[in-house]
């Protein structure tokens, strides 16, 4: 039988970086990345002690890792940019841009930004990233906790692999799970502009502290292979421009092809210099069903995921796609989750999910939950 999947968490992930709203066409709404979301997915973990180990254990990896993938002058502005705003007059609900530089304008001519509505611009591509008081100590913790939860897959591999070789441990087909529990996502921000809810990308972030591990090698000596692949809903556009010219990582996305973020994800964009062919967007009509997203994503698995023989996959897991997302969903009802979570575990290797969107609040234990019991086994 397979272990229960380790779930990394904290604390801090409910109590920090909680905005009172945000701007959705243009109309002050609730804003949709709340802690509820994450209290809900916590307590189906809870109710299903069998499955899900959890701990609140986090290492502090410091500053290094997210500075691998962020370039520091955002890194700054991300801490800075609330007490800055404050002193300036701004609104306590927090940072937000009024004018962004739209390339067509940008062509013209670029500043340095000082100003501080000028720098919530340069920083920022929408208006979903509202910068409060602890945003900064917020994407910081979650990046930790994630790395918390990468070391341990590491572990878990390791005693995986062994296993295979010895054929006394877990047979391929129970490759061990690990999730991380987070929040504020990260699949959109860049190495240096948040958006989409998004400040530091997680995945980023732990994929390249794989990547940087001296002592991590394949056996051709080369460093450990990482496959991303991002469920969410929408198109992880901050993960693709980090990795968008290397090789390694491959980066893989299932999104949908009529909605945010809108000016990526094509099936064109294909990598540059050394990454061409490691980043395959396919994108997905509205109308998709749960027959159509499971085959997608067994055919991407099949044909990109499976001949990268990666060593571990980070999955970039968003439940938006179910069918009453309020700011999202294809056709997709919770009876597709656990059938995506089965696709999953017949890569038959280590993997670390790590949560990103997924905003119906009632339903998203059920289908974060469904993904990580379909990966176990238990459809
Ligand atoms: C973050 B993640 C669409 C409104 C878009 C921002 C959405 C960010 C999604 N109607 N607002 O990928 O779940
Ligand atoms: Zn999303």
């Amino acid at each position: 039988a397979p272990s229960p999947i380790k779930v990394f968490t904290s604390a801090l992930c409910t109590t920090m970086h909680t905005p009172a709203y945000e701007f959705l066409s243009g109309a002050e709404t609730q804003y949709y990345e709340s802690p509820a979301r994450l209290e809900a997915i916590l307590h189906y973990l809870e109710s299903n002690p069998s499955s899900f180990e959890i701990t609140e254990h986090v290492e502090d990896f410091g500053y290094a890792p997210i500075q691998r993938v962020h370039r520091q002058d955002f890194l700054d502005y991300l801490e800075t940019a609330y007490k800055e705003w404050i002193l300036e007059g701004g609104h306590p609900n927090g940072v937000l841009p009024a004018t962004i530089p739209h390339y067509k304008v940008a062509r013209l001519g670029r500043q340095t930004p000082v100003n501080t509505l000028a720098k919530a611009g340069e920083y920022c591509f929408d208006l979903s990233a509202v910068i409060t008081k602890d945003t900064f100590k917020a994407a910081w913790n979650a990046a930790q906790v994630t790395l918390t939860a990468t070391k341990e897959l590491v572990r878990v591999a390791a005693e995986y692999e062994q296993g295979l070789v010895e054929g006394t441990g877990a047979a391929r087909s129970n490759p061990p799970g690990l999730y991380a529990l987070v929040r504020p996502p990260g699949h959109h921000a860049q190495s240096d502009v948040c958006g989409g809810y998004c400040f530091m990308n997680n995945v980023a972030i732990a994929t390249q502290w794989l990547i940087d591990q001296p002592e991590l090698k394949r056996k051709d000596g080369g460093p450990k292979k990482i496959a991303i692949l991002d469920i969410d809903f929408h198109h992880g556009n901050g993960t693709q421009e980090i990795f968008y010219t290397t090789s390694n990582p491959l980066y893989t996305s299932l999104h949908t092809r009529d909605d945010y973020p809108y000016f990526t994800g094509a099936e064109v964009e294909i990598g540059e210099g050394q990454g061409v062919g490691f980043n395959i967007n396919i994108p997905l009509p509205q109308s998709t069903t749960d027959d159509e997203y499971v085959a997608a994503l067994e055919k991407l698995i099949q044909e990109h995921v499976v001949p990268y023989d990666a060593d571990y996959i980070m999955v970039s897991l968003g439940v938006d796609t179910y069918k009453d997302d309020p700011i999202a969903g294809f056709l997709v009802t919770s009876d597709a989750y656990p059938r995506i979570g089965n696709a999953i575990r017949k890569i038959g290797l280590p993997t670390l999910f790590v949560q990103e969107g997924g905003y119906c609040v009632e339903k998203l234990g059920v289908n974060v939950g469904g993904i990580l019991q379909g990966y176990l086994g238990k459809t």
